[in-house]
């Protein structure tokens, strides 16, 4: 029997976004649903999560963190949770290191997002100028493997579509499209999929 399952999310988060486009290109739109929440008003995340943070996926008896987690589940999903596999060995090392790699350019972003909202005269310059030097040495590494990105769109591809257009959400000033060609090329081909125009960063 097929148990629903729900994804608590933040319309603005990109890891929730990885999720959320995950289970659009897996097709299980009908098995779970993506429950709204704003992490820093609700205690939703913390009755599910320990560590407050979105996305989490509520299967039957588990609750599943982080993103990364979350997407090598819905990858290996089976109705039974006892046959649901751990799955990481599925995946070769390139492909988890690209893995690695675009939640690292999410995780400098959201540094830089969390940075510019601390009063002006707190802002350390320090922390701006490594978090941005991080950003555009990842994907300085992306540009140089673009081929790999091309043969298919799953988890390594999503996070990095996640990453990118979270950078046009928050951070249009860095314009990595004008740096990066190869990668702009890429990114305007897959952001017109439907797993990723249904689920564009919203400002509830
Ligand atoms: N490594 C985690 C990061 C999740 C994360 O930091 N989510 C942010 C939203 S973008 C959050 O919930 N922040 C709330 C907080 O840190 O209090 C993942 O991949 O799921």
């Amino acid at each position: 029997m097929v148990v629903p399952m729900r994804l608590i999310i933040s319309p603005t988060s990109p890891y929730s976004r990885k999720a959320r486009v995950l289970l659009r290109e897996k097709g299980l739109e009908a098995i779970v649903t993506e429950v709204i929440t704003n992490v820093y008003e609700s205690n939703l995340v913390t009755e599910y999560n320990p560590l407050g943070r979105v996305p989490v996926l509520k299967d039957q008896s588990l609750n599943i963190y982080d993103s990364i987690i979350i997407c090598q589940y819905l990858n290996n999903y089976q109705p039974d949770i006892k046959k649901s596999i751990y799955s990481l060995s599925n995946s070769t090392w390139e492909d988890q290191i690209r893995v690695a790699l675009a939640d690292g350019i999410i995780d400098s972003a959201l540094q830089l997002v969390i940075e510019s909202r601390r009063p002006i005269e707190y802002q350390s310059s320090m922390i701006i100028e490594r978090h941005t030097a991080h950003i555009l040495r990842g994907l300085q590494a992306c540009e140089e493997q673009i081929s790999e990105y091309k043969i298919k769109f799953d988890i390594p591809e999503i996070g990095l579509a996640c990453a990118l257009s979270y950078l046009n959400f928050r951070l249009p000033n860095i314009n990595w499209g004008s740096k990066y060609h190869e990668l702009y090329e890429w990114f305007e081909k897959v952001k017109q999929y439907k797993s990723m125009k249904e689920t564009e960063f919203t400002i509830l």
